[in-house]
C-alpha cells in the first residue's frame, strides 16, 4: 500500500469514520476451513501458485468473468455456452481444454471480453468451499495493496484461506497470507497464531521469496514441469490494481 493510501486509512480510523476492530483469522489449509466461522466475513481464497494468481492475470487482461468450477466435466460442458475453458491436474493442463492454469496464457489477447470456466487442482475447489461468506475475494501478490484496501474500506472481518496442496499447508499460500496480514495489521484485531505465524514467516523471507520457495513441494512440482516463468511471475508485487471479487459465482474485477 503507497504512503498517501495508508496515512488516509489511518485518518478515516481516527475519526471514527472506519469500523474497529474488525477480526483477521488465516486458515492454513481446506482440511481447517470447518473450524472457523466464515459467515457474513470477506474470504480472501489464496492459491499463489497458480490459480488465484492466473485469475486476476485474466481479469487484468480483459477478460469478463472466471467461473471456479470444481469438476472438470463442469467446466468442459460451460464451452458450449460460450465460455474459454482452461483445466488443471496436478500442475499439468488437461487435454481437450483450451488453457491450462498459466498466467500466461492469458496475455494473448485470447481471453479478452470472454468468460473462462476454470478448474485447478485446489485452488478452485476453494472458491466454492465459501457458502456464507459476506464477499470471497481471491488473492495475489500482483494486485496486493489493492486487495488490501478493498479489504480495510469494507467493516467485514477477515478469513485469509490458503488452499495449500491437497489439504496439506503450503508454504507460498502461508507466505502470501503473511504478507496480506502485515499490510492490514493496524486496521484488525488479530488473535489467531496462523496468522502470527505467516507474518513471521514473510518477514524473515521477504527479500528471499524464490530461494525461500526451493524447498517446498509445488516449487519442485513446477519446476519439474517447467514452470519457473509462471512463479517468477507469480511473485511479482503490485502489478495490476484489479480485485476479483465474487459475484452470482463468477470472479469479476472490482
Ligand atoms: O492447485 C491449484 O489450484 C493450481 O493452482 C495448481 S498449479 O499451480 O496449476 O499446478
Amino acid at each position: 500500500m503507497d504512503l498517501i493510501t495508508t496515512t488516509l486509512n489511518i485518518e478515516k480510523y481516527v475519526l471514527g469514520l472506519q469500523q474497529m476492530p474488525k477480526s483477521l483469522e488465516v486458515v492454513l489449509s481446506p482440511a481447517l476451513l470447518s473450524e472457523v466461522d466464515i459467515v457474513g466475513k470477506n474470504v480472501v481464497v489464496i492459491d499463489i501458485l497458480r490459480a488465484t494468481s492466473t485469475i486476476c492475470t485474466a481479469l487484468h487482461h480483459g477478460a469478463l468473468g472466471v467461473k471456479p468450477v470444481t469438476h472438470a466435466e463442469e467446466a468442459a460442458l460451460l464451452k458450449d455456452i460460450g465460455y474459454i475453458t482452461a483445466a488443471e491436474r496436478n500442475g499439468e493442463k488437461l487435454p481437450g481444454f483450451d488453457m491450462g492454469n498459466s498466467p500466461f496464457e492469458c496475455m494473448d489477447g485470447k481471453v479478452k471480453d470472454k468468460y473462462i470456466a476454470l478448474t485447478t487442482t485446489n485452488g478452485t475447489k476453494c472458491i466454492e468451499m465459501t457458502d456464507g461468506a459476506a464477499n470471497v475475494l481471491s488473492g495475489s501478490f500482483l494486485n496486493i495493496s489493492s486487495l488490501a484496501n478493498w479489504l480495510i474500506d469494507s467493516p467485514n472481518d477477515i478469513i485469509l484461506f490458503c488452499a495449500g496442496w491437497k489439504d496439506k499447508v503450503n508454504m507460498e499460500d502461508t507466505l502470501f497470507a503473511g504478507a496480506l496480514a502485515l499490510k492490514l495489521k493496524s486496521f484488525v484485531e488479530i488473535d489467531c497464531d496462523s496468522a502470527q505465524m505467516a507474518m513471521q514467516i514473510y518477514r524473515n523471507n521477504s527479500d528471499r521469496i524464490i530461494d525461500f520457495l526451493k524447498d517446498s513441494s509445488h516449487y519442485k512440482r513446477l519446476s519439474r514441469l517447467h514452470h519457473e516463468e509462471d512463479m517468477i511471475y507469480c511473485f511479482q508485487e503490485d502489478i495490476m490494481d484489479c480485485v476479483p471479487v465474487l459475484k452470482n459465482g463468477i470472479l469479476v474485477a472490482y
